[in-house]
């Protein structure tokens, strides 16, 4: 036995006292700890959160560290009602690898390029490997048998466990399947055949009771917002393959060690700094952006801003990558509206949704410019959202801009009697 290297050691605790006494300690409970479990309704849900207990960990093998696998078992042992979330952990693992394998290999196995005349439903080419990730995580998801509905960026539609036609055959239809699967299988696949970090991204929600009676109830099902979310994450197919996780008590990162074949615990409950001094845009968009955006980023470039430090530039364009390196050394990361696109380009409910989910449980912000995205109600499968996160300050800093033009704007309507004063609360930055 051997105690965990230095950053990890500070960050999990070990309480074991004696030796009856189990190996994990419990976080302190909610006041909702108790709140029967057994309803799935959704307004129910926004407002009961429950909390996972996290699992301390301290009998760690020096060879193998703690898996991915040991962890979920151990959450599993002291949160009995997640065994399925464990489960579908297990499926997207064994996919998170595959995709791992496929990525490298792409090149050696003319995996390159685009299907000649394939398309998704939002007018982008689908590259081979876009579709091949899509079919492998299909595959995984059905084994672990507890969906009953899947959303995909390269779906046109939400797929139903119940549709003889859809990726579940008959055979395993079954009425225990309570949750639903949105993923986006190969984020920044645009980069992908000049060798630049891809990632997959996923996250979990429950249906609702409704769905039991109904097959489209469950279709419609899957336009939550991400404050339903049960789990998210995402896979960063880079130097190192990179899942990093969270089940809403803290976010979680695992280092896949391809000598043994598992994810180990590398980055347990990851704290983005407070503030960055890194900004990711694609300032090709610059002038097309909102002015609170252009106004934010030309003073945090010329140390006008609140740090009083010119920021760094970094933007991959692959959102994974982009975001993975905000989480680990703090700063702001965007894709904002602008004037041709209102609602930006990244979609709610399989990029910025989990996205958002991940950076608030690591001390994170993750906002439109206006509102928390984890509060926006997904009106299509493929909607858009503008998408600012990274560091707490940072982005409060950003979100400072659009309040004083939101203020400003709603001032003058509110003297002209053009606006009242609850809508004047809520109203979109235009
Ligand atoms: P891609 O189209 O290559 O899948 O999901 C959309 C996305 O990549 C993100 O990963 C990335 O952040 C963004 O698009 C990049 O878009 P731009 O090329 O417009 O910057």
């Amino acid at each position: 036995m051997r105690t965990l290297p230095t950053q990890m050691a500070t960050r999990l605790s070990v309480s074991r006292t004696n030796d009856n006494e189990s190996p994990l300690r419990l976080i302190p409970h909610h006041d909702d700890d108790n709140d029967d479990d057994t309803t799935n309704n959704h307004s129910q849900q926004k407002n009961k959160k429950k909390r996972n207990k996290s699992p301390t960990i301290t009998d760690i093998c020096p060879q193998t560290g703690v898996t991915l696998s040991r962890y979920m078992m151990e959450l599993e042992r002291w949160n009995p009602e997640l065994s399925e979330v464990e489960s579908i952990f297990t499926s997207i693992q064994v996919a998170a690898k595959a995709i791992s394998n496929l990525v490298r290999k792409s090149t050696l196995q003319a995996n390159t390029g685009y299907y000649k005349g394939s398309m998704n439903i939002q007018g982008e080419e689908q590259s081979k490997m876009d579709v091949i990730a899509n079919d492998v995580l299909k595959n995984a998801l059905n084994w672990a048998g507890h969906f009953k509905t899947i959303a995909s960026e390269e779906e046109d539609e939400p797929i139903s466990s119940s549709d003889p036609q859809g990726i579940f055959p008959e055979a395993i239809i079954d009425s225990g399947k309570s949750y639903i699967a949105v993923f986006d299988p190969l984020d920044g696949s645009a980069n992908l055949d000049s060798g630049i970090p891809v990632g997959t991204i996923f996250g979990i929600f429950r249906h609702g009771t409704e769905c039991q009676l109904d097959r489209q109830l469950c279709l419609e099902d899957v336009l939550q917002p991400g404050r339903n979310l049960v789990a998210a994450g995402y896979c960063l197919y880079s130097s190192a393959t990179t899942l990093v996780m969270t089940l809403g008590d803290g976010t979680h990162g695992f280092t896949l060690d391809e000598t043994i074949g598992e994810f180990v615990l590398t980055h347990p409950s990851i704290q983005i700094p407070q503030q960055g001094s890194i900004y990711s845009f694609n300032e090709g968009n610059r002038w097309e952006w909102d002015q609170p955006i252009q106004d934010y980023i030309m003073d945090i470039q010329t140390g006008m801003g609140k740090q009083q430090n010119k920021y760094k530039a970094r933007y991959v364009g692959s959102m994974v990558a982009d975001v993975h390196r905000t989480l680990m050394y703090g700063g702001i990361f965007g894709y904002p509206a602008d004037r041709t696109s209102l609602n930006g380009k990244l979609r709610l409910l399989y990029e910025a949704a989990p996205m958002a989910f991940l950076l608030e449980q690591a001390g994170g912000r993750a906002s439109t410019g206006t509102r928390p995205i984890m509060d926006v109600l997904p009106t299509d499968v493929h909607a858009r959202v503008p998408v600012i996160l990274g560091s707490p300050d940072d982005v409060k800093e950003l979100e400072s801009y659009y309040e004083a033009v939101i203020e400003k704007n709603n001032k003058e309507l509110l003297n002209a009697g053009q606006l009242n004063t609850t809508d004047a609360k809520d109203m979109h930055y235009a």
